[in-house]
């Protein structure tokens, strides 16, 4: 049986698997996963944005607010039930950047990790903390989420800029995602700061005390692709019996939300679930992976990943709610037991 389940999440992609995942658990409807099986839960904080003096953590908010029910289910990020108020207030002032919107309930979020950060504890703690609230009266010990690291990591992406005079220009991966929609190329995506990163305390035990390491739909480049370029959380940390199961955010060629495609496109990443699979690896040929899953409309692919020393299947990857998803995750179980 199963009983320590570490999974690497993004935001949104990685959250609402993680829902349907703690779902079968609790549902007991993953054969070979034990009821009480633990769930280490490692994000991605390279998305992280200093604005407004606050600390926005925003895969690390999508997954406690997702997890915790107080999650926008439409925006998929934020708090549902949001007023606007202070954002509303800092353009009357002509504060800029007003392409990013902080809510009124989540601006209390930044508050309380950016006084804890300032008073000096690490984004480690900071996230206990604010997870006292969102995560452990319903989960308690089932759940963990950790930051990947405590250092401060940003993703920035490098675009073609006619008036600069390299004919570049960097922005932040937030300017690019929320102010750009990601419509123009990103040409380089750079993880400042990734190559002197420690992974945060009880990340590498999480991952080489782990029976299984999941690889949910998240974001291959800037967020699972971030979270295993922490010097320590690579195939190094794996216990040698764990085994590593990921899920395509490839469909059909396509990224079902977000901007998996241009992320990949950057790095020269064939946009397919076989692409990416293949990025990933196989455990036999020095990479991670000792299964992966596609989309059902992607079953043709499944004989080539097999030749590249994985063991596929296809089956319906559609996240439409906790009891599709957990059956997703039965798969991937399935896949590597
Ligand atoms: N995404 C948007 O498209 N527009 C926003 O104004 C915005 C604000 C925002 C505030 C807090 C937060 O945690 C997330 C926010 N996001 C917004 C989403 C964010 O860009 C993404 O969740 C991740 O960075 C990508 O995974």
């Amino acid at each position: 049986m199963l009983s320590r389940i570490t999974v690497l999440s993004g935001g949104m992609g990685g959250a609402r698997f993680l829902q349907g995942l703690l779902h079968g658990i609790e549902q007991g409807s993953l054969p070979g996963v034990a009821p009480d099986a633990q769930v280490t839960v490692i994000a991605n904080t390279a998305d992280d944005w200093w604005i407004h003096g606050l600390k926005v953590c925003p895969d690390l908010d999508t997954v406690m607010y997702t997890l915790g029910d107080g999650i926008d289910p439409d925006r998929g990020w934020g708090r549902r039930d949001e007023t606007w108020s202070a954002k509303e207030e800092l353009a009357a002032y002509g504060v800029e950047p007003t392409w990013f919107g902080l809510g009124d309930r989540d601006i209390a979020t930044h508050l309380v990790r950016t006084q804890l950060l300032d008073a000096g504890y690490p984004l480690s703690d900071v996230t206990r903390a604010l997870c006292r609230r969102w995560l452990e009266p319903r989960f308690g010990e089932r759940l963990t989420l950790l930051p990947m690291t405590d250092d401060r990591v940003e993703t920035h992406v490098a675009i073609a800029d006619a008036e600069s005079p390299s004919g570049k220009r960097v922005v932040h991966f937030q300017e690019y995602w929320v102010r750009l929609r990601a419509e123009v190329p990103a040409e380089t995506v750079v993880v400042v700061g990734l190559d002197k990163a420690t992974p945060a305390p009880g990340v590498a035990e999480a991952i080489s005390g782990a029976d299984l390491v999941v690889l949910p739909p998240s974001n291959p480049v800037v967020s699972v692709g971030t979270i295993l370029g922490v010097p320590g959380i690579g195939p190094a940390r794996r216990s040698p019996d764990a085994k590593v199961v990921g899920l395509s955010p490839i469909v059909g060629g396509r990224h079902v939300r977000g901007m998996a495609e241009q992320m990949l496109r950057s790095i020269g990443v064939e946009v397919s679930a076989a692409g990416v699979g293949r990025h990933y690896g196989s455990r036999s040929s020095g990479g991670y992976l000792d299964g992966w899953l596609v989309d059902s409309s992607d079953a043709g692919l499944v004989p080539a990943l097999e030749g590249a020393g994985l063991a596929a299947r296809a089956v319906p990857l559609m996240m439409t709610d906790p009891d599709a998803t957990a059956r997703m995750a039965a798969a991937a179980v399935e896949l590597v037991s």
